[in-house]
């Protein structure tokens, strides 16, 4: 009989990974998993609100659509030694203040419209919320 070598485990994780990288902010995740890790706790308020996750200096997703009256929670997924960042809308609408890592900031979205926001430290990190 022939041995074949399996190389599937290697195949098991490299597939695992876009699920886990997912878990970090997808809000299905919220009270039924356990936090993916330390800096990224999905909070259990969040519920019913679009997830933003902050990581390696980015938003992701950079664009979130959402209905007049609903909520935009932004969670800073960065490790611990990470600078922090904000969540600041170009114009006055909304200013999250210094997220530090693990930090979380939530805005209710009462008008309609499209807001571009920025990190004030960062000011290359960009997002838009689409209000409809
Ligand atoms: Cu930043």
């Amino acid at each position: 009989m022939r041995y074949f070598r399996v190389k599937a485990p290697k195949l098991v994780v490299f597939s695992a990974l876009p699920f886990l990288f997912l878990a970090c902010f997808s809000e299905k995740s919220d009270a039924l998993r356990p936090p993916v890790d330390a800096e990224c706790r999905i909070p259990v308020g969040a519920a019913g609100s679009t997830l933003v996750a902050i990581r390696d200096f980015a938003f992701v997703p950079a664009q979130v659509r959402v209905r007049a009256g609903e909520k935009v929670t932004w969670v800073n997924c960065e490790p611990a030694d990470t600078e922090a960042h904000t969540s600041t809308s170009d114009g006055p609408a909304w200013d999250s203040g210094s997220m530090a890592s693990g930090a979380v900031f939530t805005h209710t979205f009462n008008q309609t419209g499209t807001l571009p926001y920025h990190c004030e430290p960062h000011p290359f990190m960009k997002g838009t919320v689409i209000v409809e």
